[in-house]
């Protein structure tokens, strides 16, 4: 391997360390930087958007939380923590906590590269969906029925299982206010922002493009961290 590809994957590497450690961070909060550039996953999701979704969009939720936690003297709380008591915080809390957490995982499950679910999580998909077009076909048709703003999600539960969920605004599997809990491995951001720019209002346009840019190696890092004994 010559040094300048070392240099070159050297933010993936660094990137794919921390993602395990996200949870167990405290404030201040900060975005970890992206493992791709803004224009990466084009045409399915345009550098426009992505710039102003990760610059301005989640950046905003991090600076927000990190001064919620500070009105509310919450600082020494992992993330984990703030999002498993979410409902003893405060709806800055819970929004921007959510958003953050949300979108730091957004990132991470796409990826110009593409590729495939592992054996052991395809397995864990037709088990649950039958096949993964199935799952897809039903991923697609939580975000699509989600009004308004908010994300679907495809989670572990309690019990090991995949399900399919969706929730409003920045909420997700992880908090104490939801129904569906558990722990996402994969989700859709079906905010207007993640889309309009390029699709307007045909969000289904939108969730067709996405599966085109999924990163199942973080699908799959995640899923074995979830289901973990
Ligand atoms: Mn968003």
């Amino acid at each position: 391997m010559k040094i300048h590809s070392i240099l070159l994957s050297l933010p993936l590497l660094l990137f794919t360390a921390c993602q395990s450690v996200a949870q167990d961070n405290t404030a201040p909060f900060k975005q970890q930087e992206l493992p791709y550039s803004l224009d990466a996953l084009e045409p399915h999701i345009d550098v426009q958007t992505m710039e102003i979704h990760y610059s301005r969009h989640h950046a905003g939720y991090v600076n927000n939380l990190n001064a919620a936690l500070k009105e509310s003297g919450a600082e020494d709380k992992t993330l984990k923590e703030i999002l498993s008591n979410v409902s003893n915080m405060g709806d800055k809390v819970r929004n921007n906590a959510g958003g953050h957490y949300n979108h730091d995982l957004f990132w991470s499950v796409l990826s110009p590269d593409g590729g495939e679910p592992s054996e052991e999580l395809s397995n864990a998909i037709n088990d649950a969906f039958g096949s993964i077009d199935e799952m897809k076909k039903q991923m697609n048709a939580a975000a699509a029925t989600r009004f308004g703003s908010g994300w679907a999600w495809l989670y572990v539960t309690s019990g090991g299982d995949l399900a399919i969920t969706s929730t409003p605004n920045q909420d997700n599997p992880l908090m104490d206010v939801v129904t569906d809990s558990g722990t996402p491995i994969f989700g859709i951001d079906v905010w207007e922002h993640a889309y309009y720019l390029k699709y307007q209002n045909k969000r289904g346009d939108y969730l067709s493009a996405i599966w085109n840019v999924v990163n199942w190696k973080e699908v799959d890092r995640r899923y074995a961290e979830a289901t973990k004994k």
